[in-house]
């Protein structure tokens, strides 16, 4: 077992005060409704509840409309190229272990262009946050039909609905074997701040599916449908740990929609702590980088 702390815990001096200094005076140009200011909120909140300061976070952003928060708040961030924000923040991770690193993606970026991506990162248990801004469409490029907006729906894109068949994003999930998924609501933040404070101190991969309101192109899936067929699952004394229910009531959103954290095992090793060469090892890969002579290896190659 590798000795480095995967998760810094920041200073015991961050107060619950501290949310002005996650904001940095830019300000959000996402329509009025949009679920993001929700999510926005939510992880400052999350950051802060968990004495995390903005010097000990990195936050990975896909290209979206989710993706505009890259410079709406405080941290090291990264805006990286549409689908391949989980590489990025996986690499970062495995670069430096010591900081919590938290990828936020769109459901067209992360089930379309980057879901190979998706795919190892739950099968890699790289110790990193994901949090899908879903709001089933391509936000960004104005209402286009992404892979799981709702069978039948007229887009910009396609006004007589897809031809494709909707991914059911749940079933794909469980079939992944994940060690973390969550769901939450874009009009809960403190659902979310719970679900968020629980992910980031996850070992291994933490899968959240937020349902993001998109008042602009989502006609189907709003917030005032979403408030009426969201529940919470701890309420109803949900046992994370049940592999086979989690998966049920993930899948299963014909009358209502479960919410809050529905599987998580802690008890698989992640990425990190598998690699037989970082073993016993007391500094991060990026405090090891240094100068090394490679004209001898260059000689035999040309
Ligand atoms: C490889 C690649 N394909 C397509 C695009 C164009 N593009 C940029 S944002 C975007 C839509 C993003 O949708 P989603 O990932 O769901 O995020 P949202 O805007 O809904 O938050 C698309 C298609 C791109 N920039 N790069
Ligand atoms: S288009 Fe939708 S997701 Fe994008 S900013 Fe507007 S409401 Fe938000
Ligand atoms: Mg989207």
């Amino acid at each position: 077992m590798n000795s480095i702390p995967l998760h810094s815990t920041g200073s015991s001096e961050f107060s619950g005060e501290a949310m002005k200094s996650y904001s940095c005076g830019n300000t959000c140009n996402w329509c009025d409704g949009c679920g993001d200011y929700g999510i926005w909120t939510a992880i400052k909140r999350a950051l802060v509840e968990l004495s995390i300061p903005p010097s000990g976070v990195l936050l990975c952003y896909d290209i979206g409309c989710h993706g505009n928060m890259s410079d709406k708040l405080m941290g090291y961030r990264f805006h990286g190229l549409h689908g391949r924000v989980l590489p990025l923040a996986a690499g970062a991770k495995l670069a430096n272990p010591v900081l919590p690193v938290i990828a936020h993606g769109g459901d067209g970026a992360s089930f379309s262009e980057g879901v190979n991506h998706l795919v190892h990162a739950f099968r890699s248990n790289y110790p990193i946050t994901f949090i899908l801004h879903n709001n089933a469409n391509y936000g960004l490029t104005t209402g286009q039909a992404s892979s799981l907006t709702w069978q039948g729906q007229p887009m910009n894109s396609s006004p007589n609905g897809i031809p494709e068949n909707t991914i059911r994003s749940m079933d794909f999930v469980f079939s992944l074997e994940p060690t973390f998924v969550a769901r939450g609501f874009s009009g809960n933040i403190p659902q979310m701040v719970q679900i968020f404070k629980t992910a980031i101190q996850h070992r291994g991969f933490a899968f959240v599916d937020i349902l993001q309101a998109c008042p602009t192109y989502n006609k189907f899936a709003t917030h005032e449908w979403l408030m009426r067929h969201v529940y919470d699952v701890a309420a109803e004394g949900h046992d994370p740990s049940d592999f086979a229910k989690a998966r049920q009531i993930a899948v299963d959103t014909s009358e209502r929609i479960s919410t809050g954290v529905l599987y998580q095992d802690a008890g698989i090793p992640n990425f990190y702590e598998r690699l037989a060469a970082r073993q016993g090892k007391t500094t991060a890969p990026v405090e090891e980088v240094e100068k090394i002579d490679v004209s001898g290896f260059m000689k035999e190659l040309v």
